[in-house]
């Protein structure tokens, strides 16, 4: 009689418990309706793809533990899919988005739900779609409030900003890819860099819509500062204020002040803004980080004005703003100088013992032009057209079902794991690369990685065509950048540098042009996970590649069924 009790007792105890450690975790639902909606910039009303008729899209905002259910009904002409940008995804794949990655496209007049539990991670996030190049205008912020009653690893800000910068074409971003990809040729660059979808007072006929962020003298603000362009790594500065740096890619760092920072695309920071200046109006502005040579890109400048509320002058109010200086175009120094001063704000968890050590090569390539295409369709340097690979495999996505579908039901021929753990050839990888190296191999390449590995990857840049700084992320993780440096790594000499202690936690890594970063972290999460250039020029010519995590040993280290509702090409 008492042992049956005492269980009964204990599942009584286990249920109350877990209901109680889920009590303040919530379920967010949310719809997102992909639509064609006008949308009126740079003088023009033009017909762009967003969600919900909002551009930028809406912010979602959720607490540290919540569960995201966001039915997704496609209503545009064209095929959608949305990524949950630095989402971990743990065992829900299904739900991370890259068409077909890890599903089919949802097509037109189709919707699926994407569902996933946001665990362990704090700060800013984004959610992008990630089918062709509509995220040109289908994004918008994920900000993760630390768990209901924690507290920030710092004072609580008085207000909470996004500053979601943007990339804005007067054509149609599917008009631009489309041509590139019949040409050959780089795509048209954009007509304006925007800060929350506005371009602001610089440009023609952008005035009225100029965002505006309020501040009190004496106040702190928290900007979540996201790259949301498609193809440029950005600048961005407030006039006359300091920045201190809490967190980047929805982790905290050891905090740091700065006048600029610089975020390659899909990367995001969080800064720490106080109102210690003359209550005023001060621009703040973002302009192109250009690292790439001989290659055109839009030079023009995005403004938003920060203004103070308090005892603000009537001739204030109307004043022009004060402009920052912005660094130039080129200015590689500034953005190491920056990216060195990010540490994690304690000792954290390094991957010590390493068994999966991989060299990753990314760069740019030339195709010669092949004898059955007209001269129309090589149109990149001399006749040819451009391309881009890791290792030098040239990405190529299925187009009849997802890489992860083809895993988990075992169907060959869609994808194969043989992707090199290092380049098929070594070479003066940032030096005057011989021609015959120019051509890289199209593939559907995959690298598998046992559950629960120590992975270390080595991303190298290279110089073919034009040495530049790629914002390599990756899907399904984040990872530790232990070093970053210039010209060809040298694990002899390199390794001892090395920070194994509080190297800083991020999902996409801005690589040092004609230079190297060092990654590690564990495969602890199963699943086929994109790892790509997010500059989406790059990845549309095959700057990608798959890491194919294994499953490990029982249901809590194999990725879950797929959802019933997952899209079918
Ligand atoms: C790209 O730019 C060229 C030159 O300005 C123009 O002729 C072409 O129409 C543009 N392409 C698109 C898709 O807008
Ligand atoms: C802005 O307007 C001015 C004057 O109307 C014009 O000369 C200029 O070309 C326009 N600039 C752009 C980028 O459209
Ligand atoms: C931007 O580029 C255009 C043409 O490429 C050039 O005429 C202009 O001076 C440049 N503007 C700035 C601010 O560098
Ligand atoms: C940056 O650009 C300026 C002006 O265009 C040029 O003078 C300078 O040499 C460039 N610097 C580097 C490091 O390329
Ligand atoms: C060129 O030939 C290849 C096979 O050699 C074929 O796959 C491709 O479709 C052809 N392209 C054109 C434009 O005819
Ligand atoms: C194109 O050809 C010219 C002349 O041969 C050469 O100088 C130039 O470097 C070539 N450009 C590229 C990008 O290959
Ligand atoms: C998908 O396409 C590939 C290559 O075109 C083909 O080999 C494969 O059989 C197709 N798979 C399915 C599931 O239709
Ligand atoms: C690079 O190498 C090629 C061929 O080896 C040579 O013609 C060219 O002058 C070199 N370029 C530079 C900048 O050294
Ligand atoms: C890439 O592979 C092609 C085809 O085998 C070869 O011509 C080229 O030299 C290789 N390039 C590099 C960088 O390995
Ligand atoms: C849309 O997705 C389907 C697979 O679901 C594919 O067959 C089709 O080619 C895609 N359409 C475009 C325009 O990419
Ligand atoms: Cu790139």
């Amino acid at each position: 009689m008492e042992y049956p009790l005492i269980i009964f007792l204990l599942a009584i105890f286990v249920l109350l418990a877990s209901t109680f450690s889920s009590a303040n975790a919530k379920i967010c639902e949310h719809e997102f309706v992909v639509e064609a909606k006008p949308v009126k910039r740079l003088c023009k009303t033009h017909n762009r793809i967003t969600v919900n008729g909002q551009y930028p899209g809406p912010t979602l905002e959720i607490n540290n533990g919540d569960t995201l259910l966001v039915k997704v009904i496609n209503k545009a002409r064209y095929n959608v899919t949305i990524h949950w940008h630095g989402v971990r995804q743990m065992r829900t794949g299904w739900a991370d988005g890259p068409e077909f990655v890890t599903q089919c496209p949802i097509r037109p007049g189709e919707s699926y739900t994407y569902r996933f539990t946001v665990q362990g991670q704090e700060g800013t996030l984004w959610w992008h779609a990630h089918s062709s190049w509509l995220r040109a205008t289908v994004y918008g912020a994920l900000i993760i409030h630390p768990r209901e009653g924690h507290p920030y690893p710092f004072p609580k800000p008085n207000r909470e900003t996004p500053i979601i910068l943007g990339e804005w074409w007067n054509a149609n971003p599917i008009d631009v890819v489309r041509q590139a990809t019949r040409t050959g040729a780089a795509p048209n660059v954009s007509d304006a860099y925007t800060i929350n979808g506005q371009p602001g007072d610089l440009y023609n006929c952008s005035k009225k819509g100029t965002v505006v962020v309020p501040i009190d003298s004496g106040e702190t603000n928290l900007l979540r500062v996201i790259n949301a362009a498609l193809n440029q790594p950005l600048f961005f500065t407030v006039a006359n204020h300091k920045l201190t740096v809490v967190g980047a890619d929805a982790s905290y760092l050891k905090q740091f002040t700065t006048k600029v920072l610089m975020l390659g695309p899909g990367q995001t920071t969080d800064v720490l803004i106080t109102g210690d200046q003359p209550p005023s109006r001060y621009y703040m502005a973002a302009r192109a980080y250009q690292s790439a040579q001989n290659a055109p890109f839009d030079n023009t400048t995005t403004t938003a004005i920060l203004q103070y509320n308090s005892r603000i002058s009537h001739k204030n109010s109307v004043a022009k703003p004060l402009m920052p200086s912005l660094p130039a175009y080129n200015d590689t120094n500034t953005v190491t100088q920056f990216s060195r001063k990010f540490f994690s704000p304690r000792k954290v968890e390094v991957p010590t013992e390493i068994d999966q050590n991989l060299f990753f090569t990314v760069g740019l390539g030339l195709n010669r032009c092949p004898p059955n295409f007209s001269k129309k369709r090589c149109q990149g340097p001399n006749g040819t057209r451009f391309t881009a690979s890791i290792n030098n495999v040239s990405f190529v996505l299925p187009n009849n079902i997802s890489i992860l579908q083809a895993h988990q039901l075992g169907i060959p021929g869609v994808f194969t794991t043989d992707f090199p753990a290092q380049p098929p050839v070594k070479f003066d990888y940032t030096g005057n690369v011989s021609r015959s190296l120019w051509q890289p191999v199209p593939g559907t390449k995959a690298h598998k990685l046992k559950f629960g590995s120590r992975v270390q990857i080595v991303i190298q840049d290279t110089s073919i065509v034009t040495p530049e700084n790629h914002p390599i992320h990756l899907h399904g993780y984040d990872f530790y950048i232990v070093a970053e440096g210039f010209g060809n790594f040298d694990a002899k000499k390199d390794t001892s540098k090395f920070n194994l202690v509080d190297p800083p936690l991020r999902n996409t890594v801005a690589v040092p042009v004609n230079g190297w970063a060092v990654i590690r972290f564990v495969a602890d999460n199963p699943g086929a996970w994109l790892m790509h250039c997010h500059l989406d020029v790059h990845i549309t010519w095959g700057l990608a590649t798959i890491l194919l995590v294994e499953n490990g040993v029982g249901e809590l280290q194999s990725i879950e069924p797929p959802p019933l509702d997952l899209p079918l090409c």
